[in-house]
């Protein structure tokens, strides 16, 4: 399947207008997500991981306790596409049902 193209900044700041927790870096987009305890940042962490393995694209992530950081680029194109901005989509839609501890 063809790798979708670079978003340009007009369709990254689009984008980020919807996912206001995200901040922009260096081509990358990130933010941590806080949970209850380490079971539900675990599930998270499972429910995402499947939305992952659909879209063939996976996040840079780290997991302390109940914290997880995340940072999406896609690295074939070397910066954002849609897809990160999908896999944002999805991980804000699963922490929603799961519920998070604070913003960040
Ligand atoms: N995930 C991310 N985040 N960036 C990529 O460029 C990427 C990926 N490439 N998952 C995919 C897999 C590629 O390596 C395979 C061959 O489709």
């Amino acid at each position: 399947m063809a790798r979708p193209t670079l978003l340009t900044s007009a369709q990254i700041e689009d984008a980020l207008r919807e996912l206001p927790a995200w901040k922009l870096d260096a081509g990358r987009i990130g933010r941590e997500f806080v949970f209850r305890d380490f079971d539900e940042a675990f599930a998270w962490m499972t429910a995402v991981a499947a939305d992952a393995k659909a879209l063939d694209h996976h996040p840079d992530w780290t997991n302390s306790y109940r914290r997880v950081t995340v940072t999406l680029q896609t690295h074939d194109a070397g910066g954002l596409t849609a897809l990160d901005i999908a896999l944002a989509n999805a991980m804000e839609r699963h922490a929603a049902a799961r519920g998070t501890r604070e913003r960040s």
